[in-house]
């Protein structure tokens, strides 16, 4: 067994106080923190987007942040301007210990498509290589935590299983967005039932 910790967007802009701030997101930093050291590779994702990208509702006539619209076929919300590329924004939280992330993989480069996953983009297109990073290094468990639970971390976590891996969701490293109250109930319960394993950090410290 060789395990892999995903963080998910561990991003300026998705804490309080950042163009797409989740509530709370800053106390799953502390988290990150301490379970580096428990895992054998540490990886992230970073929300990398251009200007112009589609999911932002400045770049949709009209619309309002929190719309339903259309982006590379696909029913997409738009969002505020966030995780501009080369911006304060999208770096990583200045807590987070970064200098223990092995690997970083951007997401959300294409302006015609968004990118909710670490492996791939909302339409399956095209792969970020996180899949075959960990295959190459021989993991076959990973733990997945970071923002937002209700989007990038559920596409992550079932996208992980999808790619052969045994996946633990760590529930205290995870905050949501929860638009429509009680998507972040719905994302869990969707990320059980594509076989996800839900536990917490107490949990993996003890184990070691
Ligand atoms: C995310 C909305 C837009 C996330 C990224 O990290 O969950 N959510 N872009
Ligand atoms: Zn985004």
């Amino acid at each position: 067994m060789k395990t892999a910790l995903i963080l998910v967007d561990l991003q300026n802009d998705f804490l309080p106080g950042g163009a797409l701030g989740v509530p709370g997101g800053d106390a799953v930093i502390p988290v990150a923190n301490a379970l580096m050291d428990s895992f054998d590779v540490v990886a992230a994702t970073q929300d990398w987007h251009p200007a112009d990208h589609g999911s932002f509702a400045a770049n949709h006539a009209g619309a309002q942040v929190g719309d339903l619209a259309e982006l590379g076929g696909l029913p997409q919300v738009l969002w505020p301007v966030h995780c501009m590329q080369d911006t304060p924004g999208a770096a990583f939280a200045p807590e987070l210990n970064a200098a223990r992330i092995a690997a970083v993989f951007p997401k959300g480069t294409d302006v015609a498509i968004d990118s909710y996953s670490g492996f791939q983009d909302n339409g399956g297109r095209r792969q970020t290589g996180l899949a075959d990073y960990l295959q190459a290094q021989g993991v076959t468990d990973v733990a997945v935590m970071g923002l937002a639970t209700d989007y990038c971390v559920k596409a992550t976590a079932i996208d992980a299983v999808a790619a052969g891996f045994r996946v633990t969701l760590v529930t205290d490293g995870c905050r949501g967005v929860d638009l429509a109250d009680g998507d972040v109930e719905r994302a869990l319960a969707a990320m059980v039932a594509a076989g996800v394993r839900l536990t917490d950090s107490k949990q993996l410290l003890e184990k070691g």
